[in-house]
């Protein structure tokens, strides 16, 4: 499966995202990761609708919208999104799981479900033909800058051995949260293949952005 980087833009200097958007075209950066967050579903706000749009603007990268919202289906529409654009939907954040995720189908984008540190991957079973991939949690979800949950490397593990049994080893796994340098190596050798990086890697302070890309790409290589 091709390893792919997916920049968590909440974690850039907002006064350099120009440049930083320049150095992800130039990288080959495969998807820009927006994190939505709605102050209920998780106790903070981020990004919202408007900057999906701006951003859209001003980059061909493909965006990879994370929502940590109640109720994803209700609010798909809001979002600006289609063909080759990622969308990420909460197991947890709504008993339509399955509608939300139809949803996101319908609009020729591609469709992930969220699961959270303590959701098992059972949650997934009868949704996984509507799956493009699945995005799990490594950290709880609010806040940039905290510490792997160990045990998730586990659930990665078992996931990509699970959708593969199903028949589904097309279906791709994210990994979001602390997915630093030394822990991406783990995650990829747990089974993951699209890394969310944030302030453990790509905007780590101790290199340039760029560098910090490069560094990224020869350990997931
Ligand atoms: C957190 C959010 C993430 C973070 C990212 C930060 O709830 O969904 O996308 O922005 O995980 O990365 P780091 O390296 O600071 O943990
Ligand atoms: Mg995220």
């Amino acid at each position: 499966m091709k390893m792919q980087i997916s920049p968590s833009v909440m974690c850039v200097d907002f006064f350099e995202l120009k440049e930083a958007i320049a150095v992800f075209e130039q990288e080959g950066i495969e998807y820009i990761h927006v994190d939505i967050m709605d102050g209920h579903f998780v106790p903070n706000f981020t990004l919202g609708t408007d900057f999906i749009k701006q951003l859209k603007k001003h980059t061909f990268i493909p965006m990879d919208i994370h929502l940590m919202v109640e109720r994803p289906e209700e609010k798909l529409s809001w979002i600006d999104f289609g063909k080759g654009d990622y969308i990420a939907v909460h197991c947890e954040a709504t008993p339509h799981l399955h509608k939300a995720l139809s949803a996101i189908k319908e609009r020729g984008a591609k469709a992930m479900a969220v699961l959270n540190p303590g959701t098992p991957i059972a949650a997934l079973e009868n949704v996984l033909d509507l799956l493009d991939g699945v995005l799990v949690m490594t950290v709880n979800p609010g806040f940039a800058g905290q510490k792997l949950i160990e045990s998730t490397l586990e659930k990665i593990t078992a996931l990509r051995e699970y959708l593969d049994k199903k028949g589904y080893s097309h279906v791709e796994i994210e990994c979001d949260g602390n997915v630093s340098f030394e822990n991406a190596k783990r995650m990829k050798e747990a089974g993951a293949n699209i890394f969310v990086g944030g302030t453990s890697s790509v905007f780590s302070k101790e290199a340039t952005i760029e560098e910090n890309i490069k560094k990224m790409r020869a350990i997931i290589k």
